[in-house]
Formats: structure tokens, sequence, C-alpha cells
């Protein structure tokens, strides 16, 4: 890497052009990259998880038709996020390797039990809006690939965001039984939906180096208030009391949260606490029971290969 190379990457990041795969990038940019993006594709997948286990319990067949949708969409956006990991050269078999041995993270929000129905509704209005923040914003980001793919995923984000607070809505505004397993969910979901969008902006070592390079336009205290100041307000309306007694507006209209409990989000990510553990083994069990699918794949095209020779 020459002094050269790195003032004309810095210069196309100042210009505000995309960086596409074979373009000369830092090694440094390309590790955060695949950083950040096989933890998101990790993420998309072990998301499928808490959701998919409500698929056969959904109270209605529309209510099973959209989780069944949604949690399909999932499982695209993960394939999706592999594959702009790949462009910068990583491969499937070590992601999945560093998901499984921990060497990678995922979102700890995937690590919280679902317990009722109401929790299905709230994923979907809370986790998911607040990925919308988080993916807008990353929408913008330098690197083409990944930019591209927000844009698409945001989208299918938006459907999943809006079957959520419908859903939430119009439990906080039924039965008493209805009303309060809404605020149940409501209870358990809202502090790790503020934790998802990551640690402080003080206690966040990789925002310097992504914003220098453009691949966070926004901090994670940033997209945290953009989140707070569209769901408090809206939660309220909906007749939801939100699990925080430090919850306020300041001057400015700004929504301000009471202190975060940063030593259960770490134990969460460690698996600690919560369902770290089980979630790695229904990954390893799924990667055990899908080895013979990979086998045939190959031998297939092992013999296509040869076949073209001949
Ligand atoms: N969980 O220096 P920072 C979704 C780690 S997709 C676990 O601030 P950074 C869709 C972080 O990796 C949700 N670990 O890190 C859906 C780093 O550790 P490392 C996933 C976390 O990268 C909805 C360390 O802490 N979205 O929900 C978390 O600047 C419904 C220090 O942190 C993405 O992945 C966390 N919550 O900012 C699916 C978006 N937060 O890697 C199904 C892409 C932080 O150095 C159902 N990622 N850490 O060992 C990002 O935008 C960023 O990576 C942040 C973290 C904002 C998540």
């Amino acid at each position: 890497e020459t002094a050269e190379q790195h003032a004309a990457f810095e210069a196309r990041i100042q210009r505000r052009e995309k960086i596409e795969p074979g373009d000369w990038m830092p090694a440094e940019y390309r590790r955060q990259l695949i950083r950040m993006i096989s933890q998101h594709a990790h993420s998309e997948v072990v998301g499928m998880l808490p959701e998919g286990e409500w698929i056969d319990k959904a109270p209605t067949l529309k209510r099973k038709t959209i989780l069944m949708a949604k949690v399909q969409d999932e499982a695209g956006h993960g394939q999706y996020l592999y594959h702009a990991a790949e462009t910068l050269g990583a491969t499937r078999e070590d992601m999945i390797e560093a998901l499984l041995t921990r060497r990678a993270k995922y979102s700890s929000i995937f690590n919280y039990p679902t317990h009722n129905w109401a929790d299905v509704g709230m994923i979907g209005w809370l986790v998911d809006g607040a990925a919308i923040k988080n993916q807008t914003m990353l929408a913008g980001c330098s690197y083409g690939p990944y930019s591209r793919a927000m844009v698409r995923i945001c989208s299918e984000e938006t459907f999943h965001h809006k079957q959520g607070k419908e859903m939430i809505v119009l439990y906080a505004q039924g039965t008493p039984e209805q009303r309060q397993m809404a605020q149940d969910a409501l209870n358990r979901w809202w502090w790790p939906a503020l934790m998802m969008l990551g640690p402080h902006d003080a206690d966040s070592p990789n925002t310097g180096v992504l914003s220098q390079w453009g691949i966070k336009l926004k901090t994670n205290d940033e997209v945290r208030q953009e989140f707070l100041n569209e769901h408090a307000p809206e939660l309220l309306e909906a007749g939801l009391t939100i699990p925080d007694p430090d919850l306020h507006q300041d001057a400015a209209g700004n929504w301000v949260h009471g202190p975060i409990d940063w030593s259960e989000f770490w134990a969460v990510i460690k698996g600690e606490q919560g369902l770290g553990n089980e979630r790695l083994a229904t990954r390893q069990a799924a990667q055990d029971e899908g080895a013979w699918v990979r086998e045939a794949l190959e031998a297939y095209m092992n013999r296509a290969a040869k076949g073209e020779a001949a």
C-alpha cells in the first residue's frame, strides 16, 4: 500500500464516489467492511429464529402468511449480504466458521426469547424500526455493493415495520388480555431495541474510522436518537407505557432516555445471558444437517465441469 494509493482513495471518498469491488482500497477498509457486512448477514440469519418459532402458532391464516413472508425475507437478506461480503474476498466457509466459533458477532437483539405472540409484532415495530434507521444511513455508504443491498433490504424492512406496528396498535386497543400482551412485549423489547444500535459513541471504537471512510454516515447515538424520536411518541399514542421512568422530551423536542444497562448488552453478546448458546447450537445443527447438500452440489459441479471438458 503506497501513500499515493491512500491519497487517491481518500480523495475518492471526499468526492463521495462509490468504491466498487475491483477498486483499490486500504486493507483496513476491506477488513472493516467484511466485519460489518458478515455480522449483518449473520444477524439476518440468526434473526429468523425468534420469529420463526411462531409460524405454526400464528392466530390467523393472514398473520401466518405475513410472518412466513417476513422470515423468508430475512433469509434473502442474509444471502444478499453474504454475497456483498464475498465481493471483498471473504468466503462463505470462513464467515460461517467465524459465526459458529464466536469470532464474529451478530446482533444482540436476537439472543432475547419470544414469550408471547405480541413479541412478533413488537419485533416488527421496534427491531425492524431500529434496523431501518441504521440501514437507511448505510444505504448512503461508500461501498457500492453494500449501499445497493441496503436500498432493497430497507424497502422490505419497511413492510416488516408496518405489519408489526399495525398488529401492536390493534392489540393495544383490544381486549384487556390483548393490551396486557402488547405491554408485556414492550416491557421486554424496549431496552434491547435501544441497545441494538450499538454502544454510546464514547465507547464505540469502530465509529471513527468508519465515519472517516463514509461507511457510517451517522454515529450510534445519532441513529438511536432518530429511533427514539419516531418511536417514543407513537408507542405512547398507541396507549402503551414505555418502561423508562426517566424518559422525557428536552427543550429542543428530542426524546431523552434513562441510563442503559450496558453490562446486560455485553453479557447477552457473549452468551452469558439470554439465548446466545442456544442460537449458536441451532445454527451449528443447521450447518451439520446441510453438509450432504453442499457435498452433493460439489459433486454435481465437479461432474458438470468434467462433462464440459470432455
Ligand atoms: N450486537 O465500535 P462499535 C436486523 C459490537 S439487522 C452485537 O460501535 P460498529 C434485521 C460491534 O460489532 C441487525 N454486537 O461497532 C432484522 C463491535 O464489535 P467487533 C444488524 C454489537 O460496527 C430485523 C463492538 O460492539 N444490523 O435487525 C452490537 O461501529 C428483524 C463495538 O461497537 C447490522 O449489523 C449489537 N447490537 O457499530 C432481522 C447493521 N452493536 O465487531 C430479523 C450493520 C455493536 O469490533 C428480524 N452494522 N456491537 O468485535 C452496523 O451498522 C454497525 O456494525 C453497528 C455497530 C451500528 C451495529
